[in-house]
């Protein structure tokens, strides 16, 4: 299953410019509050170095691609309506799109660092509206969202407790459906305090703080610091940083790689997703306006940030606040290829700390019957089942039968 990756944040921020632009899509863009009316998912790519120069052979990749030594590993992103104040009472569908929003493995918070919209989201006086409150705000709305979760099932969880249920299985079921683990509900008791209480005597107090840390845990967030390009949002990333000095946040101008990436397939540019610059091929068929606003992305957006942050973003989400590691794994050791003579064929994405049984799980469930170790092919090194990847580890999986 690909990493899913949700955007959230209020009205007008900017998350369906960042969709389109990330997944090359054209849905609906505008200055009008609300425009996106239900979650579309688009497919986007996270990307890493391809280990395939380091081996000096020529790859042909099944489950990614494979463009100038760069591995494009697709992903799920999915474009969500605006959240509102108090949608997890369910106001404006919050209920539904805060469900779906909580499906994903990670959250990008899009926020206008211009300050260009008001409280609600209308569109106001650049440099008016705060990214500060506004992230507020939406984050609280989700941590109401997981409170209510808890405070809903009051009395479902007592009963199952009463008839012998472990505390801990009876509240990862409830959140089991927004993927939360048990280990995770077992932290959250244990830092908040809670392990020793008796459940009945949870007060709303202990409750909150409960949703709270889940909610922290369980839903890795970044900060999208979105409309860069405007003057004077630059003071506004500075502020978010120091106030949210725990969250990761990137500055990011979606409208600029939106151009960019058009201007990419209409052949006008050379210009990869993420890369610090590009290179404009036919500049005869630019205007002047088109001339002016590359010339922009140039000097304001790659001079002052290196990139527009849409790419990074994205990379960071999967490769830093998800932790995950790309793993190469390959069927014939000589070859590096699988049984149809692909060579490197797939690169997958697993958490840091996974081993080489969660590979073969990973792969097919009965890989893991009758493994007896990995094969690490950089190094030609035998791999104990429990040995935790490293990132861009190349390896075959050896059976009881295959040997
Ligand atoms: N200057 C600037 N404007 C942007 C940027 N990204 C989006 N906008 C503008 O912000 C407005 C809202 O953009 P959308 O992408 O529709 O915002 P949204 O968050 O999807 O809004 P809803 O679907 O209503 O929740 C539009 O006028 C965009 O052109 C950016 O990076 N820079
Ligand atoms: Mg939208």
């Amino acid at each position: 299953m690909p990493i899913k990756l949700g955007l959230i944040g209020k009205t007008n921020t900017g998350k369906t410019t960042f969709f389109n632009s990330a997944t090359l899509s054209s849905e609906e863009i505008s200055s009008y509050p609300f425009t996106t009316k239900a979650p579309v998912t688009g497919i986007a790519h996270a990307i890493s170095l391809c280990v395939h120069p380091e081996f000096k052979i020529q790859d042909n990749p099944n489950n990614s691609k494979c463009v100038d030594g760069w591995r494009y590993i697709p992903i799920e992103l999915i474009d969500l309506p605006g959240l509102i104040k108090d949608a997890w009472k369910g106001k404006g569908l919050g209920n539904q799109f805060l469900s779906i929003a909580a499906q994903s493995d990670a959250l990008l918070h899009v926020v206008d660092a211009s300050g260009g919209i008001d409280s609600s989201g209308k569109i106001t006086e650049i440099g008016t509206g705060d990214p500060i409150s506004d992230f507020a705000d939406i984050e609280e709305e989700l941590i109401m969202w997981y409170h209510k979760i808890l405070e809903g099932n009051r009395e479902k969880i007592s009963k199952l407790i009463r008839n012998g249920s472990d505390i801990l299985d009876a509240i990862t079921d409830l959140y089991r459906g927004i993927g939360v683990h048990k280990n995770q509900v077992k932290d959250t008791l244990f830092a908040t305090g809670l392990e020793e209480k008796d459940f009945d005597n949870f007060d709303m107090i202990d409750s909150k703080k409960f949703a709270s840390h889940l909610r922290k845990i369980s839903k890795p967030t970044l900060i999208v610091a979105n409309k860069i390009d405007v003057e004077g949002a630059d003071k506004n990333f500075a502020r978010l940083r120091e106030r949210y000095n725990d969250s990761i946040i990137i500055p990011v101008s979606g409208d600029s790689e939106f151009s960019l990436r058009r201007a990419e397939q209409k052949g006008l540019i050379k210009y990869s997703p993420g890369s610090e610059q590009f290179e404009i091929i036919k500049s005869d068929e630019l205007n002047e306006k088109q001339i002016n606003a590359l010339d922009f992305i140039k000097k304001g957006i790659m001079g002052e940030y290196m990139r527009t942050g849409v790419q990074f973003a994205i990379n960071v989400a999967v490769f830093k606040l998800l932790k995950m590691n790309s793993v190469y794994p390959v069927a014939d050791e000589k070859n590096l290829s699988d049984k149809k003579g692909r060579i490197l064929p797939d690169l997958i994405l697993l958490k840091d700390g996974a081993t080489i049984n969660d590979l073969a799980k990973e792969i097919h469930t009965d890989l893991t019957k009758g493994l007896l170790y990995g094969k690490d092919l950089r190094y030609n090194l035998r791999l104990p089942v429990d040995y935790q990847l490293r990132d861009r580890d190349v390896v075959s999986l050896v059976n009881a039968s295959k040997k």
